[in-house]
């Protein structure tokens, strides 16, 4: 046994606990000592039960994500362990009782079903969210779960992945009973039980499996198929399940058989690689956990438009008290309406309750006066995308705020230096670019100027998290990050629309790729008026010899400026956000076309993908090497929490590296020849291409080095 698992009695009852911190994830010399512990337990005949428990904060939370990515890259038997250890607890000679708090997640969860019994806290959850990582469950949950719970729950489980609470476990079959009190006292107790009951220990494995609508199966398939487009792993899940239907080993031959093909699918290894950087975007050279944090207890919004109302709505769900103030009675009026709809809305999806909906107003305090606001240890500005009004809200905040307190910037292009220097406390300054609509988008961009102090960036950092946010911290240019690589990724949607392709054959294509929404339908949504307001104001800098698009401006100066008029790069019928091909805009583009003697073609949707992903790689490239992000995976998670790139293809720069960092360099080179300058590759992403490294393996240099 190693330090790793302890083993203790209690009378007559073996405790087996693990003990590795932080999730007790079955991590090598884990199921090693579980196994030592159990044998221990068998030789000693003093011993009539066995209890295992999780040390610390949770139960087991899953198999050890880090040896599945080594495993998925190739290595062999380092998870011989885990595999050994779930039969030597199934065929145990005594019966073994899980005790679970916390999460048992997973190869926990797994664990637990071949115990014999299964009980737990109130506040437990157990799932299987191996879907997330595009898994299936590979330690015989789909097979042991039907035979507990049914076909039906054990398919929901495995194919959505969310977990489920103690109370519904118990309901299900999954676990025996929730223990009111102390955890490992009941644990042993239901042992004794179990003890004075007799008989041989009780496995999943020979239960029969409950009968079920077969067409229940048929809806919950065509649910996950919907739900998890593009996504392997749930409908894999689904399959194994399935096989529960026949004998056991067979099933587990199949799951194993599943599990292998999901292991080794790049979908799998991109969603590892979302899950720890989703993790790592928290780790901040210089920025550590004794960096000091200031206290939140009060917060304020400047603004009380789309974006400040839903910024303010994010505070009230965190149960953060938040001044709103606006210029005019009618205006914060109009924002507060526009707030009670959103949560009306919620509430009527059943997602909160009316008296929820109450308390979240209540913590909103309308207000047209910065009376209050010393009281404010945030500030929160989201007023018009405007510098000179921003410099001037900045320096009335720096008058009527304390010294300590945060004035951040909900700005989502201008530069955060610039607003800093309106105010006597530019250490106190940094940006907070929510994405719209900003109670619902998870990114959060925190854009720190030259001068933000560590403080104020790791209260960010943690502020995000109580938000309920994504927090990336980024630098400090046009765009940052997210906005920035927009540009061309819209350019290039452009022109490619200018060059032949049908404006809903580019949005399909990105569509069919995993993106949530196409580029064109996307800039329908934010408003063209919008994008050309933010163009307007950055014309003088683009150099007059790059090619730009033709379409856009016409379209809004045709008045036609998306979803909000009706009309853009798509119709939408009355009282309809479904975009309908609009043969006005196919005359207009061909038409302008024309005009500037640009010969159409037509154009593949491999290459419309190519000419759109490629632009924003190489964008993201530039923003790597000029430092505006720390890491490559930080561009990958601003793009899939902010953008809806596809989590399952990893970001923008991990798909550049499953496609081949070589290939995506050679097709920039292509399109640099056929379309000029604004294709000029990146010169990092050339000295990769150069020397065969890739975009992780810079940040695995990065890790190393910090
Ligand atoms: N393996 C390795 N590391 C893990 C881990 C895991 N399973 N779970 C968490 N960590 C690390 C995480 O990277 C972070 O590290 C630290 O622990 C704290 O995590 C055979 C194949 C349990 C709900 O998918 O959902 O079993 O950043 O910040 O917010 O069928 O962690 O500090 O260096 O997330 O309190 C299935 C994944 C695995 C569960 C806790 N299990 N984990 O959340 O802490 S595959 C999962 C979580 C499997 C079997 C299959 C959450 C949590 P660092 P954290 P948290």
């Amino acid at each position: 046994m190693s330090e790793l698992v302890t083993l203790t009695r209690d009378g007559d009852i073996g405790v087996i606990t693990v003990n590795n911190p932080p999730v007790n994830a079955l991590s090598p010399g884990v199921p090693e000592g579980i196994e030592a512990a159990l044998r221990e337990c068998c030789a000693d005949w003093s011993v009539k039960a066995i209890v295992l428990i999780g040390g610390g904060r949770t139960f087991i939370a899953g198999a050890d994500i880090k040896q599945f990515a080594k495993l998925a890259s190739g290595a062999k038997g380092i998870d011989a362990g885990m595999r050994s250890m779930f039969p030597s607890l199934e065929d145990c000679s005594k019966s073994v009782i899980a005790a679970i708090h916390g999460t048992a997640l997973g190869g926990g969860l797994e664990t637990a079903l071949c115990c014999h019994y299964r009980v737990a806290v109130a506040s437990a959850q157990v799932g299987q969210p191996e879907v997330k990582l595009g898994l299936i469950p590979g330690a015989g949950a789909t097979q042991r779960l039907p035979r507990l719970a049914g076909l039906i729950k054990a398919a929901e489980m495995c194919a959505i992945g969310d977990p489920v609470s103690a109370a519904e476990a118990e309901q299900a079959g999954i676990l025996d009973r929730v223990i009111e009190g102390d955890l490992l006292s009941g644990a042993i107790a239901f042992a004794r039980e179990i003890v004075a009951q007799g008989g041989p220990p009780r496995k999943a494995s020979d239960l029969s499996i409950p009968p079920c609508d077969p067409n229940a199966l048929a809806v919950i398939r065509a649910t996950v198929s919907k739900r998890t487009r593009g996504l392997m792993a749930p409908l894999k899940a689904i399959e194994a399940v399935e096989a529960a239907s026949f004998p056991f080993a067979v099933g587990m031959q199949k799951e194993a058989d599943i599990f292998k093909e999901c292991l080794l699918s790049d979908q799998s290894k991109a969603l590892i690689h979302v899950f720890f950087g989703e993790r790592a975007v928290n780790k901040i050279p210089g920025i550590g956990k004794e960096t000091l944090t200031l206290p939140i207890r009060q917060a304020a919004v400047v603004g009380a438009g789309t974006m400040g109302g839903g910024i303010a709505m994010n505070y009230a769900n965190a149960g953060i008290p938040v001044f709103l103030k606006e210029a005019t009675q009618e205006a914060l009026d109009h924002g507060l309406a526009i707030i009670r709809k959103n949560y009306a809305a919620t509430v009527q999806k059943g997602r909160m309750t009316a008296v929820q909906m109450e308390q979240r107003m209540g913590l909103i305090q309308p207000t047209l006066t910065y009376d209050r606001f010393a009281e404010a240890d945030i500030v929160v500005e989201a007023i018009f995308e405007g510098m000179e009004l921003k410099k001037q809200v900045f320096a009335e905040l720096d008058k009527v705020t304390r010294p300590d307190a945060i004035l951040a910037s909900n700005t989502s292009t201008l530069d955060i230096d610039v607003i800093a220097a309106a105010t006597s406390r530019p250490q106190q300054v940094i940006g907070h670019h929510f994405f719209s609509p900003a109670n619902v988008m998870r990114l959060l961009e925190i854009v720190r100027g030259k001068e933000s102090s560590p403080t104020v960036i790791a209260t960010s950092m943690a502020l995000a998290k109580t938000l309920n946010k994504v927090g990336v911290l980024v630098g400090n240019c046009f765009g940052f990050v997210g906005n920035r690589m927009f540009e061309p990724y819209l350019r290039e949607s452009q022109f490619l629309v200018e060059e032949g392709a049908r404006v809903e054959e580019v949005d399909a294509a990105m569509v069919e790729f995993g993106m949530a929404l196409g580029p064109l339908a996307v800039a329908d949504l934010a408003g063209l008026d919008v994008g050309w307001r933010i163009k307007n104001g950055i014309r003088h800098l683009i150099p007059q010899e790059l090619r730009q698009p033709l379409i856009a401006d016409r379209l809004y100066e045709l008045g036609r400026y998306g979803q909000k008029t009706k009309a853009g790069w798509y119709r939408y019928p009355e009282g309809s956000r479904v975009a309908m091909p609009d043969p006005e805009v196919q005359q207009l583009v061909e038409e302008s076309a024309r005009n500037a003697g640009i010969e159409r073609r037509v154009i593949s949707s491999e290459e419309i993908v190519e000419r759109i992903v490629y632009a924003l790689i190489n964008e993201g490239a530039k923003i790597l090497s000029e430092g505006i992000a720390l890491r490559a995976v930080d561009i990958d998670i601003i793009y899939i929490y902010g953008y809806g790139f596809p989590a399952y293809r990893g970001g923008p720069m991990w798909h550049a590296d499953t496609v081949g960092i070589k290939k995506v360099h050679e097709r920039i080179c292509e399109f640099e020849r056929q379309h000029g300058t604004q294709w000029s590759p990146a010169p990092l992403l050339t000295s990769l291409a150069e020397s065969g490294k890739n975009f992780s393996d810079l940040d695995t240099e990065h890790a190393a080095a910090s």
